[in-house]
């Protein structure tokens, strides 16, 4: 194996190459290779070189390591998803050209070509061998595929994980149209794969050691907002249970990151009358290591670890426990439709802005500007058992009304989105129609200070099946733009 810095494997890379990153949110994403990256293309720029790269990876990486590429001007393309500050202000200002993608879909469309050829992968991995055997870290992502598609391979041999981690990966690739199986997960905990990867070894040009934590995951915000929406998610499934729509050995969760689901995991896990549960997801998240640990939840099907460095040395410390309680897929397989369906997996995740019909949007600011992608909240609102979307119904002190008479963009339609609850209440919308759900979500989830002009916005609109009044359904968003504030 060609053992070799950072800095000399990073000569490997080319101007206008595809790159892919291993990992799925920082969890396994390298440590080493980006910032070494955003420095190469800082010199060739300063010597009037062209370098900049076209970056594919699992979903978000560090913000670090996003924001170091973007300063430097080394990412002319990217998706399919990012989180990071720097990087996003240089997409919305047009000088990174990023591709939005439902994350469960990003593999599938590498092997069938659509984005062309990988040729460089840059993957984080425990443990490899001579033969072409590589073992993973704490995120896989789509590390598999790029491991199998790319021209060449650099390994981040990372000596911070513990190799026992390599225990927690179930390796699958689904084969290709028309010809291709049912993926047999029949369980969350299922396991129908390996616990590597095999490739050809000749690819592996360049093996880097490292000994780098993954980015710690901040949480910041555990304010009363986020609690009461919290409270309000419990007492819809407690009510669902009690209705037998959800059996009394309940249905395994999808929980999206950040802090309102946090709240929500927390707020389950306290619940006596929540029965012990199982999570298909697509991160496991800081709280839900708790939760393994009390019981609560028995067992988790993710594609990373996304923890803080306390939780992740816990796993590491006490891998007898979790080996058998955590398996990492390849977010193809972590959030894939069919097996989604077929678990009858509850959805929870975060949107920014619903409109009176039920319409999501959860990617774009005022309809112009990216936050940070649709990521894996598709995947599994369209296919969950039950759909549900949580936000505040305010944001920025009340200058927005997360309730609006027309998405200014939209991710999820009114056809998968089945539940919306703010911290002001919880708008079943299932079996109702357009005008029966504009009351219900601006009754039960608008904020007091937008309930009245949204009820007028309703009156004021004609129509039929649906009642819009196009000539002043993006007033608030105008108002925003305008004088910084929806209420003008
Ligand atoms: O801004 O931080 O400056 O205060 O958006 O909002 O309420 O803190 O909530 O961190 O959960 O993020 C939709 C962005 C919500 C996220 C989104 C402002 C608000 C705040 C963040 P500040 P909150 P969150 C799993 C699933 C799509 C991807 C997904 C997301 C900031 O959940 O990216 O679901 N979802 N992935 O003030 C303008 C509005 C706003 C608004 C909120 N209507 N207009 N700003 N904000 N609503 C992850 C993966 O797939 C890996």
């Amino acid at each position: 194996m060609k053992r070799m810095s950072a800095d000399e494997a990073a000569q490997m890379i080319q101007h206008d190459q595809m790159v892919a990153f291993s990992g799925f949110t920082p969890a396994g994403s390298p440590k080493a290779l980006p910032a070494v990256i955003a420095r190469r293309a800082s010199e060739l720029h300063q010597a009037q070189k062209p370098f900049q790269i076209r970056l594919l990876t699992g979903a978000s990486i560090s913000a670090a390591a996003d924001d170091a590429l973007a300063e430097a001007d080394a990412i002319s393309w990217r998706a399919p998803y990012q989180t990071a500050a720097g990087l996003r202000q240089k997409i919305n200002q047009g000088k990174v050209k990023f591709v939005d993608l439902h994350l469960s879909e990003v593999a599938q469309m590498v092997n069938y070509g659509f984005f062309g050829d990988i040729d460089v992968a840059v993957i984080e991995a425990s443990a490899i061998t001579h033969d072409g055997r590589v073992w993973l870290t704490s995120g896989i992502g789509n590390a598999p595929t790029w491991l199998q598609r790319a021209k060449k391979v650099i390994i981040e041999l990372n000596h911070y994980h513990n190799p026992r981690v390599a225990e927690l990966a179930d390796i699958v690739i689904p084969g290709a149209p028309p010809r291709r199986n049912s993926v047999p997960v029949f369980h969350a905990m299922d396991r129908v794969g390996t616990r590597y990867v095999q490739i050809d070894p000749s690819k592996i040009v360049a093996v880097v050691d490292t000994e780098l934590p993954d980015a710690g995951n901040v949480l910041d915000k555990n304010n009363p907002t986020c609690q009461q929406i919290a409270d309000n998610v419990v007492t819809f499934l407690l009510d669902e249970m009690a209705h037998g729509r959800i059996p009394p050995e309940f249905l395994p969760l999808q929980s999206g990151v950040g802090n309102i689901n946090n709240a929500v995991m927390a707020r389950l896990g306290e619940n006596p009358d929540i029965p012990s549960f199982m999570m298909y997801s697509e991160v496991l998240q800081e709280s839900v290591v708790h939760l393994l640990e009390t019981g609560k939840i028995t067992g988790v099907s993710a594609s990373s670890l996304t923890v803080s460095a306390d939780s992740l040395r816990k796993i590491y410390d006490n891998m007898d426990f979790f080996a058998s309680r955590i398996v990492l897929r390849p977010q193809e397989i972590s959030n894939n439709p069919e097996i989604i369906r077929r678990l009858g997996v509850i959805a929870l995740n975060v949107g920014l802005e619903f409109d009176i019909y039920g319409h999501a949007n959860s990617t774009h600011v005022a309809g112009v500007n990216l936050m940070n992608g649709i990521g894996g909240s598709g995947d599994f609102e369209r296919n969950a058992y039950l759909s549900i979307f949580m936000a505040p119904s305010i944001a920025k002190d009340g200058k927005i009304s997360t309730i609006v008479p027309m998405c200014s963009h939209v991710d999820h339609s009114e056809h998968s989105v089945k539940v919306i609850i703010t911290e002001q209440g919880i708008a079943d919308l299932r079996g109702l129609s357009p005008l029966q759900r504009a009351h219900a979500i601006i009754d039960n989830c608008a904020h007091p200070l937008y309930r009245d002009y949204l009820h007028r916005y309703l009156a004021n609109a004609s129509g039929g099946h649906i009642h819009h009044d196009l000539s002043h359904a993006f007033d608030l968003h105008r108002n925003l733009i305008e004088h910084g504030s929806m209420l003008g």
